[in-house]
């Protein structure tokens, strides 16, 4: 079903823009806008997403039945998705979650998920899933040389753009149809590559900062602190961003 359509540009603004059109005038889930650059790549927020050639940008139409409360839900599928196929073709590479939705590799982000909805009312009518990753990125301009890495800055091979959209796909439809039938599956995938969990955090949200010790995920991909008081927080992803790098404990 994902990728029976591809629509590939060589340079579009966003991905997500395209894709946002197509499923406005009826696109069936399952189709893809991919482009070999992003001249005004999107991140959350109004965030920019810095998308070279030699990266993979691409967008998802879904058209999920869902409600807009489930929506943050579709950020850790696609995190989970790409870490699925990071791991599946570099084994040795440790790939990690970093909630909400980077994928990192040394706590460097590797990948990055941005998903777009329209809804009428509470359900949602479609959504458009933007997947960035760094595949054949060489050398990051500041200042996302200190925060960013590319699976060719990992691995010192290439990756051929064709064979990951090819494995991103496959694994990002399993998890969609299985999470339909049991969120579970999904969740316990976040946990596994989550590198939050078990570790002491401070997440800055439009309420304030808050520090405690990543407990667990909820499954419409809230993040459970148990703070320093003893009481616990639970964030929504679209409120909160993790400020420093975590420390174990
Ligand atoms: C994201 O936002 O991580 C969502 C990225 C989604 C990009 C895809 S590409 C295909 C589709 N079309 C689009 O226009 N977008 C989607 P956020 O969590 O807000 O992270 C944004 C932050 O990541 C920026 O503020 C930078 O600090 C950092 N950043 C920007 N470009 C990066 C890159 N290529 N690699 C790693 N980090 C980057």
């Amino acid at each position: 079903m994902f990728g029976k359509e591809i629509h590939h540009y060589f340079s579009l603004e966003s991905t997500n823009k395209i894709a946002y059109l197509l499923a406005r005038k009826g696109a069936e889930e399952g189709t893809v806008v991919v482009a070999d650059e992003q001249t005004q790549g999107e991140g959350r927020g109004d965030r920019y997403w810095y998308s070279p050639q030699g990266g993979l940008w691409f967008s998802l139409v879904l058209r999920p039945r869902m409600v807009f409360s489930e929506v943050p839900r579709l950020s850790i599928l696609g995190a989970v998705g790409i870490a699925l196929s990071i791991d599946r073709l570099f084994p040795s590479l440790k790939v990690r979650i970093r909630w909400p939705n980077d994928v990192v590799i040394r706590d460097k982000k590797v990948a990055g998920v941005l998903v777009k909805v329209r809804a009428e009312r509470a359900r949602v009518n479609f959504a458009v899933m933007g997947i960035g990753v760094n595949l054949n990125i060489r050398e990051f301009p500041s200042p996302f040389s200190f925060i960013a890495t590319s699976l060719v800055k990992e691995t010192g091979r290439s990756t051929s753009k064709k064979r990951f959209l090819e494995c991103a796909l496959e694994e990002l439809e399993n998890l969609y149809f299985s999470s339909q039938v049991n969120v579970r599956l999904l969740l316990e995938k976040a946990r596994l590559f989550s590198s939050l969990l078990g570790r002491q955090v401070e997440v800055v949200t439009t309420e304030g900062k808050f520090r405690g010790l990543a407990q667990d995920l909820d499954e419409d991909g809230g993040l459970i602190l148990r703070l320093e008081s003893g009481m616990h927080k639970r964030i929504v992803p679209e409120e909160g961003h993790i400020k420093e790098r975590p420390q174990k404990i």
